[in-house]
């Protein structure tokens, strides 16, 4: 099978014309490094099926951070028929060297001048039959974006794939001529076939910034943002959870209790109480988490995310950090895998390490949908939105905690700089991707992990038979009553002490794991968890939950990009300590006041 695949530098548009050009969802986003491994995807072309695969962005083939080396070895290690070259048709005189080299190893190649419709407002105009002679391979302008000029690419690309045979360099790096000939290339190729304007009329891009990038001004709005954003999603969750959990009472009630009727009585008890109730009442939290992406879509595609790498990038310093450690903890808000394996753009290994042992602190939206819950069975409505904001607080103070102590151990310096893209509104068609991917991660997580978790926690609350479900008798019974010496003075339960078990391999475990103990789904879950919990210990339990460790998926992608179990366990060992430490200074301290 013939083999396409795209290369550029970082946040030129590969992945968007990717997933415009195969139909497939690959991630993208305004900010260099969105795509951190390979994505292939098997499409039609020219009455031949043939391979596309999307690579993460590379500056140029000398590079060596993490990202560039796995690109390089691909280029080195697969045979591939053509390269399709993707540039930011606005930056040509920086990013035409890439192009240059491609042809000097010997690839064959297309080039893509992406974003046409910026280049286009800006008043760049390319000759672009000039240039295909300069760099000896064809050009073609495309929106990746708008889906502009894709019949034309699709023509120069299928035509270039079926012309000669595919070509192998032997190693990428010894091919390459002299840098300074390559300049001269490209300094005629840029007087010859490109026109800019001389002034460029002052941007849309450069106004914001003189107000969010304030000196002053510029990190209390960026927090006020934020605070902002998530004041938004606390409001309109309430509702759209209100709503899917009705509609799951009703399939149940309806659809459910009378298909499994003829079941014995255990099993209707598994089935409904169990995993109907488990998997329902996290479910139930989707619409929310839908939501909280997409408002991660407008921060992250906007450009802002950049920024904020910018405005904090000084405070970090002070941690042993840099910006990008911060946008890293940002999108772990999201979820902590990509964010950790986000990291492979930082070239220190130092840096990266310490950027991965802060990570897993960031509040990603698994534990969001706990909390979510909890907060609103526990406190008042006026209060709520408060204390979840606390809670993202204390993610941070205890990821900026973490990067104080041990700051000496992973001593680094990388000179940062930080590229701030234009701003730009996300499609539609960007955020129902977006929408349908996050719909489509939470049913691979229920399938993996949380039917079986909960139908573990089934059993161990309902076994032995003759007990009374989810007493002190059950075999979950006794396992908390070994950790009892551990998670009593911490104000946990034995009961919540086996949900925080099972949190570990996924945090939609525990929800989930709580109602299938006690049968009970949404409202009147809540309810008894509102009879067993004072906010006291509900308070610590968050606490607890937050910092002992993201989940198994994370703790995996630890040891897989740190490349070191010792990492891992080190990782893993801080975390729980640190977060018995925490709950327990918060709730004897808080019993010591009188609450
Ligand atoms: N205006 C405009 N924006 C575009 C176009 N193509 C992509 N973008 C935006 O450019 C940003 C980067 O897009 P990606 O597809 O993630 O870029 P990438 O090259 O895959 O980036 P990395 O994976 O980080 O190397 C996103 O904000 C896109 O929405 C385009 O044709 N026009
Ligand atoms: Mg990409």
């Amino acid at each position: 099978m013939r083999c396409v695949a795209l290369l550029g530098m970082p946040n030129t548009g590969k992945s968007t014309f990717f997933n415009r050009f195969t139909g497939a969802s690959a991630r993208v986003g305004n900010w260099p490094g969105i795509t951190i491994d390979l994505m292939a995807a098997k499409i039609p072309l020219g009455g031949h099926v043939v391979k596309v695969v999307d690579l993460p962005g590379i500056y140029d083939f000398h590079g060596f951070s993490e990202d560039e080396k796995v690109v390089r070895r691909f280029l080195e290690n697969n045979s591939i028929d053509l390269l399709v070259i993707v540039l930011n048709g606005n930056q040509l005189e920086r990013q035409l060297s890439l192009a240059l080299q491609a042809r000097q190893v010997g690839l064959r190649a297309v080039l893509l001048l992406n974003m046409s419709d910026e280049a286009k407002r800006a008043g760049i105009t390319v000759d672009t039959e000039k240039m295909a002679a300069g760099l000896g391979m064809p050009v073609v302008w495309v929106s990746a974006k708008y889906g502009e000029g894709f019949s034309a690419a699709t023509q120069v690309i299928s035509s270039a794939l079926y012309s000669g045979c595919p070509t192998d360099p032997a190693s990428l790096r010894a091919n390459l001529a002299a840098d300074d000939e390559i300049e001269d290339a490209l300094q005629h190729i840029m007087k010859s076939a490109v026109q800019i304007p001389k002034y460029m009329p002052e941007g849309v891009t450069t106004r914001i910034d003189r107000i969010l990038l304030h000196p002053v001004l510029g990190l209390p709005l960026f927090f006020l943002i934020m605070f902002l954003l998530f004041q938004s999603i606390f409001t309109l969750s309430k509702p759209l959870q209100d709503a899917m959990a009705w509609l799951l009472q009703q399939a149940r009630t309806f659809a459910l209790e009378p298909l499994v009727s003829g079941l014995p009585l255990w099993m209707q008890g598994l089935l409904l109480d169990g995993i109907y109730n488990g998997v329902g009442t996290v479910a139930a939290f989707v619409p929310v988490i839908v939501l909280f992406f997409l408002v991660m879509t407008v921060v992250e595609d906007s450009g802002y995310l950049s920024r904020a790498a910018y405005l904090m990038d000084a405070m970090m310093a002070r941690l042993g950090l840099d910006g990008r450690s911060f946008v890293m903890l940002l999108m772990g808000f999201g979820c902590n895998v990509p964010a950790l394996m986000g990291t492979r753009i930082m070239r220190s290994r130092a840096l990266r390490l310490l950027t991965m042992l802060v990570i897993p602190f960031s509040l990603c939206s698994a534990r969001l949908q706990v909390f979510l819950f909890i907060i609103t069975a526990i406190f008042t409505a006026q209060a709520a939105p408060a204390v979840l904001f606390s809670l993202y607080l204390l993610s941070f103070a205890v990821a900026l905690l973490t990067a104080m102590l041990f700051k000496s151990q992973f001593l680094s310096s990388e000179p940062f700089i930080i590229e701030l893209p234009p701003y730009r509104l996300p499609t539609v068609r960007q955020m129902i991707l977006r929408g349908w991917q996050e719909v489509r991660h939470f049913l691979k997580r229920a399938s993996k992990f949380i039917t079986a978790g909960v139908v573990a926690v089934w059993f161990l609350t309902h076994l032995p038979s003759d007990v009374p479900p989810g007493s002190v008798d059950t075999l979950a019974g006794s396992i908390g009553a070994l950790l009892s010496p551990v998670l009593s003075p911490i104000g946990i339960d034995s009961q919540l002490a086996i949900v925080l078990i099972f949190g570990f391999v996924a945090k939609e475990i525990v929800i989930g794991s709580l109602a299938a103990i006690y049968g009970l789904e949404g409202g009147a879950l809540m309810g008894l968890m509102a009879q067993k919990l004072d906010w006291v210990q509900a308070y610590s339990f968050m606490l607890f939950t937050l910092i002992y460790t993201p989940c198994l998926s994370a703790v995996a992608t630890l040891r897989s990009e740190a490349k070191s179990y010792l990492f891992m366990l080190a990782s893993v060992g801080w975390s729980l300590l640190l977060a018995w430490l925490v709950s327990f200074g918060f709730y004897q301290g808080a019993r010591l006041l009188g609450y």
